[in-house]
């Protein structure tokens, strides 16, 4: 019934750290999100995240016992790399892949909490740009802010977008929001881990692309 609760993160355990296992389940379901969404302009965004998970899979199944956690697989690669890292490997992948986890993150709480465009209510721009600027958009060159221009443009319409959520079906929209709700009481604080990993390990870079 919904793409978000079949796909629930877990509670973290109160260490905070993050499985690298169940992780890569939870993200997995992400891409084929994107192809309910009909523009083209979504498949580079599907192919960069795709990547990224693959990227962090690939270091992952080289030694599961190893890197039972994230936080162990950017240990070893720092211990690895030295210089090189963080812009190196899984670690990299990881950096990338948490930002687009952060905008849908934002995106959703905006939803969530009703912001929307008085003259506009059935557009979800302002709450996509709220994402993109919070997120995303410090790392990006003009040329990628020209793709993010043109992904808001072919953005679909909020009663779409939820209906995508709601594997096609027409739920009512607050039925989910509701779900957008509860999906996000482990999303939030799995997305906040990983972000407090990268800030703990020094691990976080502000470069453009
Ligand atoms: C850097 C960079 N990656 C890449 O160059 C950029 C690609 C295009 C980015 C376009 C941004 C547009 C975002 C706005 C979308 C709005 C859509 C709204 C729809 C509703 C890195 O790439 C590589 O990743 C790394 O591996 C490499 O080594 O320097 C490194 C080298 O470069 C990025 O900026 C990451 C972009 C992530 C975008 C995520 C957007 C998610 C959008 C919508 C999600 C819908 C939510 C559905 C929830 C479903 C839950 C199941």
């Amino acid at each position: 019934m919904s793409v978000l609760l079949d796909n629930q993160f877990r509670e973290l355990p109160p260490d905070k750290s993050v499985d690298t296992k169940i992780f890569l389940d939870n993200v997995s379901h992400i891409p084929a999100f994107f192809d309910c969404l009909g523009s083209k302009v979504f498949s580079i965004i599907k192919s960069d995240i795709n990547g990224n998970i693959t990227k962090i899979r690939a270091v992952y199944l080289k030694d599961p016992a190893k890197y039972v956690t994230l936080q162990d697989i950017l240990e070893a690669e720092r211990e690895a790399h030295q210089a090189e890292w963080p812009k190196v490997g899984a670690t990299l992948a990881l950096m990338w892949l948490k930002r687009g986890l952060h905008f849908i993150q934002i995106l959703l709480q905006s939803l969530a909490d009703g912001e929307r465009d008085e003259n506009n209510p059935n557009l979800i721009r302002v709450n996509i740009t709220k994402a993109y600027e919070q997120a995303l958009k410090r790392y990006h060159g003009w040329i990628v802010q020209k793709i993010f221009n043109a992904a808001l443009l072919a953005a679909p319409y909020r009663s779409n977008f939820l209906k995508a959520l709601s594997k096609g079906e027409e739920v009512k929209e607050e039925e989910c929001l509701a779900n957008v709700r509860q999906f996000l009481v482990n999303y939030t604080p799995t997305v906040d881990a990983i972000y407090q990993m990268y800030t703990n390990l020094n691990a976080e870079l502000d470069y453009t692309v």
